[in-house]
């Protein structure tokens, strides 16, 4: 019998790895009001052009998925589109320039996710599902924020957001028990290259440019 992976036996196997994708100094910052500015718009540059990337690896998923997939899907491309706004207008308050080139880490995170995207849709879900997982838990742990960096914790640590990731949750369960066992250990890999590329992007903050 193939022993079936799912999204928590992947949390259950690694808890190191996915404790040091979701616990940073970077965040604890933000909670205590700590964060050099400066640090803060280093992140809040690198995520605006992560984020253009992961909103293609997202329509890359969509397109492989599953119509049954499509609702939450679908709902996670809308809210990006709305995030992409939020990130200009975070942006413009602080006279930030969204034209700036990716650091090594972004690059070569965007890199990866884009490898990914031509791996079997249950990999694409798994690895889509611990992406938004790292960022619903990395911003919620730390505790309430103080201003302004409460604003960017209920962005990803509000209860809605934390109801779409149980749906991709779900979602890429139902698509790795249909894989092959060859399939899920790809996720398996993917999951734990998603945990290393959070933990060095919180740490991209602190990387003199
Ligand atoms: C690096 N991981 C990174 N940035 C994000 N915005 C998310 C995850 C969540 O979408």
């Amino acid at each position: 019998d193939i022993p079936m992976l799912t999204c928590a036996t992947l949390l259950e196997t690694y808890p190191d790895l996915w404790r040091d994708a979701t616990r940073h100094p970077f965040l604890d910052r933000c909670q205590a009001g700590t964060i050099e500015p400066h640090q803060f718009k280093t992140w809040l540059t690198q995520d605006y052009l992560f984020v253009t990337e992961f909103t293609r690896f997202l329509a890359n998923g969509l397109a492989a998925a599953p119509v049954s997939h499509f609702d939450v899907l679908l709902g996670g491309l809308n809210a990006i589109r709305d995030e992409l706004a939020w990130f200009r207008d975070k942006a413009a308050e602080r006279d930030l320039n969204l034209d700036s080139l990716p650091q090594a880490t972004c690059e070569t995170y965007c890199q990866l996710m884009a490898s990914w995207s031509v791996q079997p849709y249950a990999v694409q879900a798994t690895a889509l599902w611990a992406i938004e997982l790292a960022y619903n838990q990395g911003w919620q742990l730390p505790g309430a924020m103080v201003s302004p960096y409460d604003e960017f914790a209920e962005r990803w640590g509000n209860p809605g957001f934390t109801d779409y990731v149980k749906q991709l949750e779900k979602q890429a369960d139902e698509s790795l028990a249909g894989s092959s066992e060859i399939v899920q250990r790809q996720a398996e890999v993917v999951f734990q290259e998603v945990a290393r590329q959070e933990q060095a992007f919180w740490q991209m903050a602190f990387v003199p440019t």
